[in-house]
């Protein structure tokens, strides 16, 4: 690996600092949490002290322990500003565990009485809910293992099976700390758990109804995926080899509802982090006015084209059609008191526009099923009960439709990453007409909830025709005109 940088450089080590004892194991370790929730714990032990070292898990992939192992897992994080950037060594993991193969090791470090939190982030699917209602599926086949064995599979299972052996040990619950861009996260998450407990043993579902804690959290920071381009380069401006940079915007702001588990949690307030009794008005600006939009951008400039978010709005008529779309989720969002969400559209503006921050469309367009309502959908809904026309939204849910059919405008195969995806190129290879691909998607239930479905069905098949027919950059320009 070394080599491949082509120079004899050193590589990043860990600090022979005293070690902190671990009291976070954290699901799902991604760029996105190592440049963000890891960074604060990082920071909030430097400012008071605390055992908060992190266990990371990786549910499926073992890249994210091996690459890393020489250096101990720790690993420089990157902040790219327009004309600036720094960088810094974060060392706060302990230890890296990939699930399927042991999943053992992560029930026992779940189940430490040293271990007070336990956070996620395994995206959206993660939960193995209907994204429509929220509620477990209990036929998904990780589900459906985990319920009938110990060892699990799923982040669901490896909670309840984790709390079920607290429990057993006269151990109290840890914390379950929801970093996913879900809606109202603590309570969907707590709701699954609980769910999940009750079919093995409804004794230990009132337990956790008693004594668990779910807060719900904000988070937000841009971190696209780290490329070899982007490791080559770190190496170059810090002298030293790691495997496993993260590089992310200077914004970020956590939210989260201050309800702990006896109140054990690393000192947050020291280092910025935001802690409310209520966090949903944050949550749900955020999740409509950032991934909503997002989301629109992905897939409009990746059918034009467009490989980045920031390319997408150097295009003006992408900057317009974005600033449309904001104007017409802007009335449907509750504020946060102190908020100006025209100020925030303009922040946003300008952090998509960041051309250090290569966040590619084809990144975000990923899991559009298990997206879409969240960012896109209640807004709509919204803007319908309201009776206001929403051209912009409609139009982000036919690109989303283009998108899953699997072919660009340039007849060029996307690869396309989403649960359902085969099931979504099947609806679409199925019907001919822009018309009857808007009806058969809008009947999937589990995305769209029939009256909206019924809703939607002229004002987005509109769209789909024009887009279909002009494409996506001319579609963005017909929307703002
Ligand atoms: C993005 C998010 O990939 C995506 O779907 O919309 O990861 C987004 O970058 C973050 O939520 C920003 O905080």
């Amino acid at each position: 690996m070394l080599m491949e940088v082509g120079l004899p450089v050193d590589r990043l080590t860990q600090s022979a600092a005293p070690r902190p004892g671990v009291g976070i194991v954290h699901l799902g370790l991604g760029a996105f949490y190592r440049a963000f929730g890891a960074v604060y714990v990082a920071e909030a032990m430097a400012a008071s002290g605390g055992d908060w070292g992190i266990v990371g898990v990786s549910l499926k992939n073992p890249a994210t322990r091996d690459a890393p192992t020489p250096q101990n897992w720790a690993y420089t994080s990157v902040t790219l500003a327009e004309n600036d950037e720094s960088t810094k060594v974060i060392d706060v993991l302990e230890n890296v565990l990939v699930a399927p193969e042991n999943p053992a090791a992560v029930l026992e470090a779940m189940a430490d009485p040293g271990v007070r939190i336990v956070s996620l982030t395994v995206t959206e699917k993660g939960y193995c809910h209907n994204p429509a209602t929220g509620v477990l599926t209990v036929d998904h086949p990780d589900i459906a293992h985990d319920l009938q064995q110990e060892m699990p599979r799923s982040a669901p299972g490896f909670l309840v099976r984790a709390l079920a052996r607290r429990r057993a040990a006269g151990v109290p619950p840890f914390t379950v700390l929801s970093c996913d861009n879900l809606p109202e996260n603590g309570a969907l998450v707590r709701q699954i758990v609980l769910d999940f407990a009750h079919l093995i043993d409804p004794s230990l579902a009132q337990w956790l109804g008693e004594n668990g804690q779910f807060p719900a959290t904000m988070v937000d920071r841009i971190t696209p995926a780290t490329t070899s381009p982007d490791i080559a380069r770190v190496t170059a401006v810090t002298g030293l080899y790691d495997s496993a940079p993260v590089l992310h915007e200077p914004f970020r702001q956590w939210v989260i509802e201050d309800n702990f588990v006896r109140d054990m949690r690393p000192d947050f307030n020291a280092v910025g982090v935001e802690m409310v009794k209520d966090v949903s008005r944050f949550e749900q600006m955020k999740l409509r006015m950032l991934n909503g939009s997002h989301s629109a951008l992905a897939y409009l400039g990746y059918l034009a084209g467009h490989e980045t978010i920031s390319d997408t709005v150097a295009d003006p008529a992408f900057a317009a059609y974005v600033r449309q779309l904001w104007a017409e989720i802007m009335p449907v969002v509750r504020a946060p008191q102190g908020f100006d969400l025209q100020v925030y559209a303009q922040a946003l503006m300008e952090r998509y526009a960041n051309p250090k921050i290569r966040h590619r469309t084809w990144q975000i367009a990923m899991d559009g099923s298990q997206k879409l309502p969240q960012r896109l959908l209640g807004s709509l809904e919204a803007n319908i009960a309201a009776g206001k026309p929403v051209p912009g939204l409609c139009l982000a849910v036919a690109a989303w439709m283009y998108y899953v059919g699997g072919i660009d405008q340039t007849g060029q195969p996307i690869d396309v990453k989403d649960p359902m995806a085969e099931k979504l190129r099947a609806i679409s290879d199925a019907s001919t007409t822009p018309a009857d691909k808007v009806a058969a998607l809008l009947s999937l239930s589990e995305i769209f909830p029939t009256e909206l479905a019924e809703n939607l069905k002229a004002p987005v098949t509109e769209a789909a025709e024009f887009l279909w027919a002009q494409g996506a950059r001319q579609a963005a320009l017909q929307v703002v005109a």
